[in-house]
């Protein structure tokens, strides 16, 4: 008999030490959406050492600094219940759970639970030797992608420049955020991007909850007469029944999801039909054990599921999701990884090697300012 060891074949691992760095890293290309004009991103690396071996890795989008420190602070507090408990990423959470539930499992909490979920994946996959996505299950090897690096809001010239760089790296679709004043400055924005780019290149449009539900209907009445894949978060994120009207109402497929928090969010969501496609965030939807549950979710209804942000993470749940549809790609974590994600084609190329494939490059990390 080959001798393995016991923590490979109960797939349990023992929480030593959680490690979480969170740095301010620049962007190649501004984004300015209908909110908030970005230029850095705070970005949370975490590491989860085991007892067993494997160090499980992952990292969050912290939105602000304020954010971030929050998104390490519970994880301070997880490494305080956690240390010494050796359990899956399933019998972990449910002690977390049990932690958090009166302060509440959203925002900052959720963002670092799912981080750790995350890390706690990554490990047994490591020590597994197989990509995550392959042990999840999936046979694919590639997911089509779309750019998500810039066109936020800005004159069109330079929207016109901005499309012609990012055609570029090759990718299948391009979002472009609108919620200008005015829908004749959305459709001369959208019509701008669409005159610039081939047309086998779709289009998304991202209006980060800028309008009302009357608002959207009249703009999504116009916008449906061009060529367009999706309208994503035209109204506050969490009104299900005024995005549900935007649905009914639109010839044109409405896509939320970023902020789902849990899979429990994405069913409710999905009841009411307030969304046509759904794109949970893989740090808000639970990380992978959550974004597995809503995959399930999403399969279910026949509802197409796509990835927010954090490519080199989501592209192995995404793999592992039978409604697969787009990954979000962008660049953000370039300036912190060893390699960064592979573009191939039209798309993203799932890493051959274990768990999620991501290394902190140290000498990179010396480069930037940490918060
Ligand atoms: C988005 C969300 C958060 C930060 C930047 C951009 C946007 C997206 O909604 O879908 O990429
Ligand atoms: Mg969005």
């Amino acid at each position: 008999m080959i001798e393995t060891p016991q923590h490979r074949q109960t797939g349990r691992l023992t929480v030593r030490q959680i490690t979480s760095r969170a740095y301010r890293v620049p962007l190649n290309f501004t984004l300015g959406t209908s909110v908030r004009t970005l230029k850095v991103v705070p970005l949370v690396l975490v590491d989860v050492q085991t007892e067993e071996g494997p160090v499980g890795r992952s990292y969050v989008f912290g939105y602000t600094d304020g954010g971030a420190r929050a998104i390490a602070a519970c994880l301070a507090e997880a490494e305080e219940v956690l240390r010494g408990h050796r359990s899956t990423p399933h019998g972990l959470a449910d002690l977390l759970t049990k932690r958090f539930k009166l302060f509440g499992i959203t925002g900052a909490v959720r963002m670092a639970l799912s981080a750790f979920d995350m890390a706690m994946w990554d490990a047994p996959a490591i020590s597994a030797g197989l990509p995550l996505a392959t042990m999840l299950g999936s046979n694919r090897t590639f997911m089509p992608a779309y750019d998500s690096r810039g066109l936020g809001l800005m004159p069109t010239d330079d929207l016109a420049r901005q499309t012609e760089q990012l055609l570029e790296l090759g990718l299948g679709a391009l979002k472009l955020r609108l919620g200008y004043p005015t829908l004749a400055e959305d459709l001369a924005a959208l019509k701008t991007v669409r005159k610039h780019a081939p047309e086998d290149v779709s289009i998304m449009v991202d209006y980060n909850q800028a309008l009302t539900t009357a608002e959207a209907i009249r703009r999504g009445k116009a916008l449906q007469q061009e060529d367009i894949l999706w309208l994503e978060e035209p109204i506050r994120h969490d009104n299900y029944r005024g995005n549900a009207s935007i649905a009914r109402n639109l010839d044109l497929p409405v896509q939320i999801g970023e902020n789902f928090n849990g899979p429990e969010a994405m069913a409710d969501a999905i009841a009411l039909e307030a969304s046509d496609h759904v794109m949970p965030d893989i740090a808000r939807i639970g990380g992978i054990t959550g974004w597995m549950q809503a995959a399930g979710i999403a399969a279910g209804h026949g509802i197409e599921m796509s990835s927010h942000l954090m490519p080199e993470l989501s592209v192995h749940a995404l793999c592992a999701s039978p409604t697969a549809h787009w990954i979000e790609y962008v660049d953000w974590a370039d300036p912190i990884l060893e390699q960064p994600v592979c573009i191939e084609k039209r798309g993203i190329r799932v890493p051959e090697q274990p768990g999620f494939g991501i290394s902190w490059s140290e000498e990179k990390l010396r480069h930037l300012e940490m918060i």
